[in-house]
């Protein structure tokens, strides 16, 4: 027997191109995904099937978070004085830094490592997050990061959502390899990453190509070992300084190029020109105190798909609130709010490389966010309150807002 519900909007963002920004009618849901999207006058409910009624309620694809270091240990909140005191990111990686959780990470067992991930997936979930991307990388050899990857596996589908992995052990040079980064990425290459293919333990293998990590060439090199054994590629590229990452990406055919804070020109047309998707991460820039957000108005006027993520990790963005990300996209970088809307559903899912999700149409998953705001405008009227009504994933209810009355018209 097949199970079906209808949720009824009259303002429903479906993120179709082929739809009005907001419309008005019903989602009709069988099992996990939507059969149909109809309008009042074609609706046709049989007695006794369940209509959640919604009229009033901005309605939206449930949000996709294309860019979160989901799986680690430890806190960096003692970086925060160094932050205060006018210390970079670079610098506060000298004495603390990505491997300070590296040790935190490798010293957590399975269990503390799934306990606290799950925790953070809950509190996702109630930003609104239905499907979400989780980098390992802070293992850094390969025994921790398989266990960071098996723990994002063995919480994939966890209130049924979906986690894709990616690999991220060219994250850092750890202590072991100090001074011979290409010792590393060899050994990357040759001893770990057949293991990942072999176990089907990421989908993705990403690289931060910085200064004081991975130059371009060690990018490129290690980008095009994956790309042979059938990885799809991400980057982490222009991050704090301007190195040609947004060109490598479009060059290697990387599915998205992630960051962008001090992309070039050329980076842009580039990424336009090979369907790079770039994934953005305003929260970032305001948590490194710094004042430079990606160019996400010349990425869109040159055609750019844009994601916009939480970069969710312990030291340049330890939120896991999209709603965050997505208020700072339209106060700190000016974008309208139709756009972000985009950026964390269809434009989320093309970084992610997903055809089902992102958009609600026909065939694609009942994935749905209710917002207790009526439209785009207001849903990011009150930055730093969460506007989560409802949460449907797969066509079930996973979430229902707090008893907190929102009354807000
Ligand atoms: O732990 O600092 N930028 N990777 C690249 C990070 C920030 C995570 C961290
Ligand atoms: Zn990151």
């Amino acid at each position: 027997m097949s199970n079906e519900l209808y949720i009824r909007s009259d303002r429903i963002f479906t993120a179709d191109p082929e739809k009005p920004v907001l419309f008005d009618g019903y989602i009709k849901i069988v099992d996990d995904k939507i059969d149909a999207l109809l309008t009042v006058n074609e609706a046709d409910i049989p007695d006794g099937v369940k209509v959640h009624d919604y009229t009033g309620h901005l309605v939206t694809p449930g949000f996709i978070d294309a860019h979160t270091h989901l799986v680690h240990a430890g806190s960096r909140h003692h970086e925060l004085g160094a932050k205060l005191r006018g210390e970079s990111y670079l610098d506060i990686h000298e004495m603390s830094g990505i491997l300070y959780t590296v040790r935190k990470t490798r010293d957590a067992s399975y269990e503390a490592l799934y306990e606290r991930s799950k925790a953070t997936l809950q509190r996702m979930l109630a930003c609104g997050v239905t499907t979400l991307e989780a980098k390992s990388g802070y293992g850094l050899d390969k025994e921790t990061e398989i266990r960071c990857l098996e723990v994002a596996r063995d919480l994939n589908g966890y209130q049924w959502i979906d986690i894709e992995s990616t690999f991220m052990g060219a994250h850092a040079i750890p202590p072991e390899f100090e001074g011979r980064p290409d010792d590393y990425l060899d050994y990357l290459i040759k001893d770990v990453l057949p293991v990942i293919k072999r176990k089907r333990l990421a989908r993705f293998v990403d690289v931060f190509c910085e200064d004081k990590f991975f130059t371009i060439e060690q990018s490129e090199r290690f980008l095009k070992a994956a790309k042979e054994m059938g990885f799809l590629l991400k980057i982490h590229a222009d991050e704090i300084t301007s190195s040609g990452g947004a060109e490598l990406a479009a060059k290697l055919g990387c599915v998205s190029a992630e960051h962008l804070m001090a992309v070039s020109d050329k980076g842009i047309k580039d990424m336009a020109k090979a369907g790079t998707v770039a994934c953005v991460l305003p929260n970032t820039t305001y948590f490194l105190m710094e004042d430079t957000y990606a160019p996400v108005k010349k990425m869109l006027k040159e055609g750019v798909t844009l994601a916009i993520s939480t970069d969710y990790n312990p030291g340049s963005s330890p939120t896991e609130n999209i709603q965050f990300a997505m208020a700072l996209a339209v106060f700190m970088m000016k974008m309208n709010p139709v756009d972000v809307l985009l950026a964390v559903t269809r434009g989320a899912a093309a970084a992610i490389d997903r055809h089902d999700i992102g958009q609600l149409k026909e065939g694609y998953l009942a994935d749905i966010f209710v917002s207790y705001a009526r439209d785009p405008d207001q849903l990011f009227y009150r930055p730093g309150s969460i506007q989560t009504k409802r949460v449907f994933k797969k066509g079930k209810m996973v979430y229902r807002g707090t008893a907190v009355p929102h009354i807000l018209h």
